[in-house]
């Protein structure tokens, strides 16, 4: 199987994260792209008709996408259990709330990197830093206790965005309103395959 990526992706790392916490790296080669939302390399059209990382290209040439669906169907095929049935919805809804601080993240890096400047809207920016911090409090006060459970993808998925949120928009420091959360990443990080994924190197 081929990873279309870019080591900078958030949305990758969960990819790449849960393939190495579950032994499958022998399996999957790292396709490196450069992609952007105006300037969409071939690679990825091939691989995704809405032209996002990552998309995973299987053994018959069929594509899949995007990170959910690819995290589920390499957990089904380690049967890894990082969907436990009997908490399935919680690490669902944990998974999309890191999703979604990532997609409010990532806007914003887009904001700034991709949008010419005179055409950059700082309410918008400020905005999207609402959304993510509105829900990483929320983890912090009422989803501790699923994170402190077995290694399941809620936990992955919010690790890379908190490491996202490190690596793209540290001076917001999102740790002082997330205390308790910010301890458990400070474990979390710790593991081999966080390490090995870390976008700062
Ligand atoms: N919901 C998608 C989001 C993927 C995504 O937004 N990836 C970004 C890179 S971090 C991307 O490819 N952006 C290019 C674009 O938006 O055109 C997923 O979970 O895979």
């Amino acid at each position: 199987m081929k990873l279309i990526m870019s080591p900078a992706s958030p949305f990758v790392r969960k990819v790449r994260v849960l393939i190495r916490e579950t032994g499958q790296q022998g399996d999957i080669e790292e396709v490196h792209v450069a992609t952007t939302p105006v300037n969409t390399a071939d690679a990825v059209w091939a691989a995704n008709p809405l032209g996002k990382i990552p998309a995973l290209v299987l053994d018959d040439g069929r594509a899949i996408h995007d990170s959910r669906v690819i995290t589920r169907f390499l957990d089904d095929r380690a049967k890894a259990g990082l969907y436990p049935e009997e908490r399935l919805w919680d690490v669902l809804t944990l998974e999309a709330t890191a999703d979604g601080i990532l997609e409010a993240a990532v806007l914003m890096v887009y904001e700034g990197r991709v949008r010419p400047e005179e055409m950059c809207y700082a309410p918008w920016v400020e905005a999207q830093w609402n959304k993510a911090m509105t829900a990483v409090k929320a983890v912090n006060d009422r989803w501790m206790g699923q994170l402190g459970g077995p290694l399941d993808m809620a936990q992955i998925a919010i690790a890379c965005a908190l490491g996202y949120l490190d690596f793209r928009h540290a001076d917001r420091d999102w740790r002082r309103e997330a205390p308790a959360l910010a301890a458990w990443y400070a474990g979390f990080e710790q593991r081999p395959a966080m390490a090995a994924t870390n976008p700062a190197g």
